[in-house]
Parts: structure tokens; sequence; C-alpha cells
């Protein structure tokens, strides 16, 4: 339903007022989730059958869209479509990737406390844990120097050993606090940059505050505001290394009037360089 909510909310029109001319590729086949065992595959990862299916999916629309030279925005659903979105980025190039969320993403079946693959993705594509040698969800123009966390507020124990131990650089809210959105946008850019020929966004919704986006499934306090969050895109879009772009965890169920899929539009067309003058 994210998707529906956000393409509602005037994604296209958003995009357009970015001087975008945007084609919608319409939905990829995903198994609908009454249909399937969550439990169905290994232990720990639910419903990953179904995530490798919509990863493989996910990445040639992906890398397909790069090589028409065209930028592809992926809409979520949940997390996990991230695995997808970076195995097809970096299938035939070197990436840097900021994840603007207020989670690490960095559980294993191992480490979770969930079994939620959405919490899950970025170790998936790093190949940590669990997931190394898995070929079906690991990047491969991807390396943990090149990703930066932005906005990090919540994070499980095991989790956290399991980031500090890899070369990713994480900025947390506290970060953010003490220097500002502006500096450490920057610094994160300078990450996903040295070295690589593009960056991905992924743009979790639960990155800003609950009061700006209450429409996602794990809400945690304390994030960043409605303008530093488009502080941030314009920084990206400034940046002009923007490769690929997701916006996922809008949930319509949870949401007010539609307004988390909103804020998701209009946070998008800052990322593509929407200018007020
Ligand atoms: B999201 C969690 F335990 N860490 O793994 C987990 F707190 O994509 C939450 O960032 C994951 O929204 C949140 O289930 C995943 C939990
Ligand atoms: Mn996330
Ligand atoms: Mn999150
Ligand atoms: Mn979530």
């Amino acid at each position: 339903m994210g998707p529906s909510a956000i393409r509602y909310a005037g994604l296209a029109g958003q995009l357009e007022s970015a001087g975008v001319s945007p084609t919608d590729a319409g939905d990829l086949a995903v198994p609908h989730h009454a249909t399937r065992d969550a439990d169905a595959g290994p232990a720990n990862a639910k419903h990953v059958q179904e995530v490798e299916e919509v990863t493989t999916s996910l990445a040639d629309a992906v890398s397909t869209a790069l090589a028409e030279g065209t930028t592809p925005l992926a809409l979520g659903g949940d997390h996990s479509i991230a695995i997808g979105s970076l195995v097809g980025s970096a299938r035939d190039a070197d990436i840097g990737v900021i994840w603007f969320d207020a989670h690490g993403d960095f559980n294993t079946p191992s480490t979770s406390p969930s079994g939620n693959v959405h919490g899950m993705p970025l170790a998936a594509a790093l190949g940590i844990g669990d997931f190394e040698g898995v070929e079906w969800a690991n990047a491969a123009g991807l390396e943990a120097e090149n990703v930066a966390i932005v906005g990090l507020r919540s994070v499980d124990g095991p989790e956290a050993e399991a980031i500090r131990d890899t070369d990713v650089t994480v900025y947390t809210m506290s970060d953010i606090d003490e220097r500002g959105i502006t500096d450490v946008t920057n610094d994160a850019l300078d990450v996903a940059t040295d070295g690589t020929d593009g960056v991905h966004i992924s743009l979790d919704l639960d990155w800003l505050d609950p009061r700006e986006a209450p429409g996602v499934g794990t809400p945690v306090r304390g994030g960043v505001t409605y303008r530093e969050a488009h502080a941030a895109m314009e920084l990206v879009a400034r940046s002009e290394a923007m490769r690929s772009f997701e916006l996922v965890e809008v949930n319509p169920i949870l949401d007010e009037h539609n307004e988390t899929a909103t804020l998701a539009t209009e946070l998008a067309a800052s990322a593509f360089g929407k200018r007020i003058l």
C-alpha cells in the first residue's frame, strides 16, 4: 500500500516541479502477504523467500533503469527492498550509500530480535555475518567504507557491535544536535562519494520525528525535523552524486491523512533538485 499512497499523494507532480520527467514503471510483482507462510524459509528471517524474489526483480529493474541513463526511484514497502536497490545499483558500478534512518538495519537472522528482514538490509547487502556469500543479497560494488548511516537513535545490542566491527560511518542524532544537519550530511556525502561512481540514497521515513512522519511501522521519538530533512535532501541534490533513490517504510494504515506519504513526495522533490527560485 505504500507505493499507492505515495503516488496518490502526488509524487509525479512533485518530481515535475523539480524539473524531472518521471516515468512510472508500475508495481513489481510481490507475493501477497496473506498467501505465504512467514516462517517457511531459514530460521528468524520472515518471508525471506519472498524477499529474495522481490530483491532479484527490483535489482534487475534498477540496473536496467541505470543502463538507460535514468535515475531509479524505488517505492516501498518496507526497508527490505533496499537489498534489491543496492544489488541493482552496485551491479556495474562502485557505489556509496547514505542510510537516513532511526535504525541501523544491521541485524542478521542470528542477531535479530524480531526476525523482520526490514531490520537487516544493510547487513545483507554488505554480506555481514549470516549474509556472507549469500549471492542474491550481496551488492557487488558496495564496500562498508562508503556507507554512512545518518540519524541513528535506535539500535539493538548485537547490532551495534556488528556495526562497530565494520568500516561503516555512523552519525547519530547527537551528532546532528552538536554539528547541525548541514555538516553531518556533507560529511556523509564525502564518505559515500570517496572513490565511488555515485551514491544510493535510502530514505526511511522513520528518520523524521514521528510528529512529522506518523505513518511508519517503527517510530522512534527524537528524529529530524521537516526542515532538517529538506536541508539534507537539498545537499544531496546539490552534490549531483545521487545515482539511485528509495522511499521506504510509509505505512498508510498508520498514517494520518496521508501526511507521511505527502512528506515523502516533498522530500523526493528536494533530493531531485527542486528549487524555490
Ligand atoms: B527499519 C529492529 F528490534 N531493530 O531489527 C528489528 F528494534 O527499516 C527494528 O529501520 C528494525 O524501519 C527497524 O526488528 C527496521 C527492532
Ligand atoms: Mn530502515
Ligand atoms: Mn527505520
Ligand atoms: Mn520499519
